[in-house]
């Protein structure tokens, strides 16, 4: 969802623009959440175009994780794609493409003589470091415990525990298939990035305006806050609940659409939360994949405690409306896995985070998020955590930092008031899009 979401509104915000849309969607999806929001987005969206790309699934076992071969498959499936484009009526003048099959639709931009542009779903910062990846990898020292810290000239080093640990193994699915794409990453005309200024400008500054890693990067083009789309679905209960709740008062707790998790990490936020003594909406998984996700909320919570929390909290099993409930006055504070569309939506409102990352690209995410002053992150929380669990009385501690500190919540809601500048009528990111359809135009 982290990837289809930001097309989605991407597609949504060329419609608005008056442009045609084509929304080419990989078949079969992994997940229901999928299936569901591209069916809604048509419905909603008649005049888009669909093509439903039957990808070629590679041979796999139970170990494999679903959503990382799907990123393999769809890569390498993709040359296929010219024959159906190439009588396209009228005809395409670009193609907008996930940064995860860049290495494969140069090919079919080139003989369709049209020029494509890649959207990254991550941060400038962890996309420097996709391009920075192939010289990461080839040298094996660099993972030494003697590197403490990965140093990419021009950029502020990072910690080395920040990169997701797959990248450490050259032979992991998920660091093959990054690596073919991050050496095409130059071959687009530019890098739509949903990101802000006001959380990445250095990083931004340092490649477009320094020449950092020029020579595996085209310009980045910042068009962060994407505009939210609206589906008409019914309005879920927890929204009622919501409605019902002082201003800024509720701590929203969610952890993306891919973690579950453990039953005993479940106990200690839940321990947690009922000690902060705060309101809560907190949505709960408990598989990877949704399709396979069947077991009860009061399962996995007990009855005691959703008992003992009903007039304090709510806690949803399954998907609900992410964005909405961020821009619901309610809601005071954000418990995030930091995926970076959340890191967005959150910022969109000024809606402080504490950011406890699960993987991938999550540790940067949340560093960005504590330099930025959107939140508050401690580095033990995390995949290279001392611990595997967090535990109830540092959790209850985080979110009454997080509901009581004045000075924190005024920061965040600065970054609110950056969010909503950049993506107004004449704003950095409205200016960035006008000139990239302004030149596809000529
Ligand atoms: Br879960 C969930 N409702 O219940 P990220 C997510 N979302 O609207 P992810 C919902 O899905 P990775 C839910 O608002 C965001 O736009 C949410 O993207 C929406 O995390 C998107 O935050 C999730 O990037 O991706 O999907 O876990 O793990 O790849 O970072």
């Amino acid at each position: 969802m982290g990837h289809l979401t930001p097309f989605l509104r991407i597609a949504s915000m060329l419609l608005r623009r008056n442009c045609a849309v084509t929304l080419i969607t990989a078949t079969p999806t992994v997940s229901a959440a999928e299936s569901s929001h591209i069916s809604s987005f048509l419905h909603e969206h008649p005049q888009v175009k669909h093509v439903g790309f039957q990808i070629i699934q590679l041979p796999h076992s139970k170990q494999d994780d679903p959503f990382y071969l799907q990123f393999e498959s769809t890569r390498r499936s993709v040359h296929l794609l010219h024959p159906l484009l190439s009588s396209s009526s009228p005809p395409l003048s670009a193609i907008f493409a996930d940064f995860f099959v860049a290495s494969s639709i140069t090919s079919v931009s080139t003989k369709l003589g049209i020029p494509h542009y890649l959207i990254s779903t991550t941060s400038v910062k962890f996309l420097c470091l996709l391009a920075y990846l192939p010289e990461l990898i080839s040298d094996p020292a660099k993972f030494d415990h003697s590197f403490t810290e990965v140093e990419i000239s021009g950029l502020t080093p990072f910690p080395i525990s920040s990169i997701p640990p797959p990248f450490k193994d050259p032979n992991h699915l998920f660091t093959k298939t990054l690596l073919q794409n991050s050496r095409a990453l130059s071959k687009a005309k530019g890098i739509f990035m949903n990101s802000l200024q006001c959380l990445e400008a250095e990083t931004l500054e340092a490649v477009n305006n320094g020449g950092v890693l020029s020579h595996s990067l085209p310009p980045l083009l910042p068009i962060g806050p994407l505009e939210l789309y609206e589906i008409k679905t019914e309005k879920g209960q927890y929204m009622t609940w919501l409605d019902r709740q002082p201003a800024e008062s509720v701590v929203y707790v969610s952890f993306g659409s891919r973690t579950a998790m453990s039953r005993e990490q479940i106990r200690e936020i839940s321990k947690g939360l009922e000690r902060s003594g705060h309101r809560f909406l907190w949505v709960l998984k408990s598989s990877k994949v949704d399709t396979e996700d069947k077991i009860q909320l009061k399962d996995l919570l007990g009855d005691s405690f959703l008992e003992r929390t009903k007039n304090k909290g709510t806690a949803v099993k399954g998907w609900v409306s992410q964005p909405e409930i961020l821009e619901h006055p309610s809601v005071g504070a954000f418990v995030s896995h930091c995926g970076w569309n959340s890191v967005i939506e959150a910022a969109r409102r000024g809606v402080p985070v504490v950011a406890w990352p699960q993987h991938g690209d999550q540790r940067l995410n949340a560093e960005i998020v504590q330099r930025g002053e959107l939140g508050i992150w401690d580095r033990k929380w995390g995949w290279d955590g001392d611990k595997e669990l967090v535990c109830g009385e540092e959790i209850e501690k985080k979110i009454r930092e997080v509901m009581g500190d004045e000075k924190l919540r005024k920061m965040a809601k600065k970054v609110g008031e950056e969010a909503r500048k950049a993506a107004e009528t004449g704003g950095s990111s409205e200016k960035v899009l006008s000139e990239v359809l302004e030149f596809l135009q000529k």
